[in-house]
């Protein structure tokens, strides 16, 4: 495709990273299921080995269609390169083994998903890497935490469960002064609602698991940033640890990629009428999203962020027990730990997918007993609060 500086989100979402291929002009991008790749001669298969020259040699460190998910991604992101892995959690373990060594330390965020919790607090700290958490919101925090071992500040915006956001252009400027790399994890944003590297930060992973794929049928991850940070991860720790993704599932996340724009578009609208439709509800303790005037970060999701987003918390009254009751109830929801399906996800984070944090992390994190997070789909809007309102109105 030539000149893809001019092309909208949504013709690159659809084109970037993909020329029909020569030999059979396929206009979906191909499937190449294969270990390895046939070589000229002796002296070529020295010369690709040697990185001397371009090419494809094994799938565990590249692949076609793995190139054209990388690339498509990095370019909605408005990166130099992308490195598909295979899972959020592999992207975040490499990008930390890629920067870090033995006696660096991590700056993050407190409001993160559980398992990134687990990594830094107990994982990390096996291999002399140690973190300090602080509050989102709070630049003073984000200071005050750096030391001179600081390699890496590490943040999601919006934070998994709780939505709090971090104000990443400000961040980055604190992070630059001290030489630090901020690495953003957008997986509840995706490109289509924010774009961290033009905010400052230096690099971005995804759990395409989530609204990259889009469906909920596969498991992957992708990590975007300059291209010689790129090119080193995969030929050091990418090919060391052997977190490759499988060609099929990267062609699933190419097909989500193809409506990310269309889905997030229902995703937010969806959200939207039901946050406000629970914040008038009257068994409802609280609400948190960031499209509601009540979330303390409204105005820098406005300034930050295209739309609000899919993801809403919110607190039945009666706290667990109540909140226990009207999962069990719903019908149309799913009870699932995921997020960014198409379909409507709900789950009680304290007892799942943030369990990984004592009581106390818990609760420095907002994350309540009886917090619910649900993950709005596509579905119509009012058969979604039709089955909210019924799971209600089993609540005495
Ligand atoms: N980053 C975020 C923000 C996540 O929410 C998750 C998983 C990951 C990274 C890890 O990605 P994975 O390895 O699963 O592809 N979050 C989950 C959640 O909230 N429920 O189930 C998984």
């Amino acid at each position: 495709m030539t000149n893809e500086k001019n092309l909208g989100f949504d013709t690159l979402s659809v084109h970037a990273g993909y020329e029909p291929e020569p030999t059979t002009g396929s206009r979906a991008v191909p499937i190449y299921q294969t270990t390895s790749y046939v070589f000229d001669d002796a002296e070529h298969a020295a010369q690709l080995f040697a990185q001397e020259k371009e090419g494809n040699i094994y799938t565990r460190l590249g692949n076609p269609t793995n190139a054209v998910f990388e690339k498509r991604v990095a370019v909605l992101e408005g990166g130099e390169a992308g490195l598909a892995i295979a899972s959020g959690m592999a992207a975040i373990n490499l990008t930390v083994l890629t920067l870090l060594e033995s006696g660096d330390e991590i700056v993050a965020s407190r409001s993160i998903y559980g398992g990134t919790f687990h990594l830094f607090t107990e994982t990390l700290p096996k291999y002399g890497i140690e973190t300090t958490f602080v509050d989102p919101d709070s630049l003073e925090g984000w200071k005050a935490a750096i030391t001179e071992d600081t390699k890496i500040i590490y943040l999601e915006s919006p934070g998994n469960p709780l939505l709090d956001l971090v104000d990443i252009k400000a961040v980055s400027e604190i992070a630059h002064k001290y030489n630090i790399k901020v690495v953003v994890d957008n997986t509840f944003n995706t490109p289509y609602l924010s774009q961290p590297l033009s905010l400052g930060a230096d690099i971005v992973i995804h759990s395409a698991t989530k609204y990259i794929g889009g469906h909920g049928n596969s498991i992957g991850g992708i990590i975007v940033g300059p291209e010689d940070l790129i090119t080193d991860m995969r030929s050091e720790g990418y090919r060391d640890t052997g977190p490759a993704l499988s060609p099929m599932n990267s062609w699933l996340f190419i097909q989500g990629l193809e409506t990310l724009s269309l889905r997030m578009k229902k995703h937010c609208k969806n959200a939207q009428e039901i946050a406000e439709w629970l914040e008038d509800h009257p068994k409802v303790e609280w609400v948190r999203y960031p499209g509601l005037e009540s979330h303390p970060h409204h105005e820098l999701a406005k300034k930050q962020q295209k739309d609000f987003g899919g993801m809403i918390c919110f607190e039945v009254k009666g706290g667990l027990e109540a909140g226990k009751k009207l999962i069990n109830n719903v019908r149309l929801c799913s009870l699932l730990a995921n997020i960014g399906d198409t379909r409507t996800l709900i789950i009680h984070p304290a007892s799942t997918t943030h369990e990984q944090l004592s009581k106390e992390d818990q609760k420095k994190a907002g994350i309540t007993e009886g917090l619910i997070r649900l993950s709005v789909g596509i579905e119509n809007v009012e058969d979604i609060i039709a089955d909210l309102s019924q799971a209600f109105a089993q609540l005495n």
